[in-house]
């Protein structure tokens, strides 16, 4: 009886990791945790919503910043400069923004976050 339900827990575990939806990844910069979370895993060619959230070292969200997204492709030979940015929307206590990927491969994702006059960026490295 105990092996059986060992064994469900762990189908259940392996089902739900394979179900998950989004793509998240978190970075710390000198102020804060910055979480991201992309509606599509793998990230599509064409629109991508990503999710932002904001915390304080101490946990406590920062719902009153400015979110600026700039995501690009890091320079490559021959090719114009992919190099896009756009204002993510406060949406409770997170901030919300669509990313237009124009192609596959490597991109970069800085999230900008302006707050009483002094600036932190978080980057992330995503591939399309
Ligand atoms: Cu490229």
């Amino acid at each position: 009886m105990k092996k059986i339900s060992l064994l469900l827990v762990i189908l259940l575990l392996a089902f739900s990791s394979v179900q998950a939806r989004n793509l998240t990844l978190s970075a710390r910069t000198g102020r804060y945790v910055v979480e991201i979370a992309l509606d599509r895993n793998p990230p599509i060619l064409g629109d991508n919503r990503i999710d932002i959230i904001v915390k304080e070292m101490s946990g406590q969200p920062v719902t009153e910043a400015q979110v600026l997204i700039n995501y690009y492709m890091p320079p490559m030979p021959r090719m114009a400069p992919m190099n896009f940015r756009t204002m993510a929307k406060p949406k409770g206590d997170k901030y919300r923004a669509e990313m237009k990927l124009i192609m596959n491969g490597p991109w970069v994702i800085a999230v900008k976050i302006s707050d009483g006059g002094k600036m932190t960026t978080a980057k992330f490295h995503i591939e399309a």
